[in-house]
């Protein structure tokens, strides 16, 4: 018999997700769209090379009245086509979420909840709890972060972005840490300058130690279809790739 003694340093494996979509399918890595409770409709989401941030290829996505729709809760019916890059085990972790984004110039722009992009913890039972929102709404850029450590779903701050322009690449990257303590944080660039920053939880001590990035649009049932497009998509919880890229 075997004793092993001592204690072994854990190490976080190292993650490192890439999609340029250059291929003719999305990465492997990304959600089948009917997953869950749904992510995308099929035909919602297509590789084109309409645009491109890099390469010749760009992902494109498209929302229509009634995609996924599902129940809100406040009297609202909500729907999606998302990208999801599924479920990590993250905390007390420092990660890196990086993509582009192109609204084309046919957009509609409606007072009407949209999400572009957007970070949530699972739970046990229950809906999962939100850490923050990247909105693009009435043409206001902005982002809304959640106060973890409460029961109810309460704004910890609400920071207001620079213009999206349309017709324009942008390019994202946000570097969260997440702790349910106060040495959490998020830090987001927009075309490589910083825009916003939050210290403190980052992470519920009522969720589950998995957290999931989702990009595309998030909205309340509205009847005009919706298209965006998004390129170079990167996480990482590895230094030297975020370095590398
Ligand atoms: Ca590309």
């Amino acid at each position: 018999m075997i004793v092993l003694s001592g204690c072994v340093e854990k190490t976080n494996p190292k993650i490192t997700l890439i999609d340029d979509f250059e291929g003719d399918q999305l990465a492997d890595f990304w959600r089948p769209g009917d997953k869950g409770s749904g992510r995308y409709e099929q035909g919602a989401v297509s590789i084109t090379d309409q645009f491109h941030r890099s390469g010749n290829r760009c992902v494109k996505l498209v929302l229509k009245e009634g995609y996924i729709r599902q129940d809100g809760g406040d009297g609202n019916f909500t729907e999606r086509t998302e990208l999801d890059s599924r479920k990590q085990s993250f905390l007390d972790q420092k990660v890196w979420y990086k993509f582009s984004v192109l609204v084309p110039d046919d957009f509609p722009i409606v007072d009407n909840r949209l999400i572009i992009s957007q970070v949530k913890q699972a739970v046990l039972f229950g809906n999962p709890l939100q850490l923050f929102a990247h909105r693009f709404r009435n043409g206001q850029h902005y982002l809304t972060i959640y106060d973890m450590a409460k029961d109810k779903k309460e704004e910890a701050a609400r920071i207001s972005l620079p213009k999206l322009t349309q017709e324009k690449w942008h390019d994202f990257l946000f570097q969260i840490y997440y702790s349910e303590t106060e040495n959490g944080y998020i830090h987001m660039w927009m075309d490589g300058e910083k825009v916003a920053s939050f210290c403190g939880p980052t992470a519920s001590e009522k969720g589950r130690n998995q957290f999931y990035h989702k990009i595309g649009m998030y909205r309340d049932q509205w009847p005009e279809p919706m298209t965006i497009y998004f390129d170079d998509y990167l996480m990482t919880n590895d230094t030297l790739s975020i370095a590398n890229n």
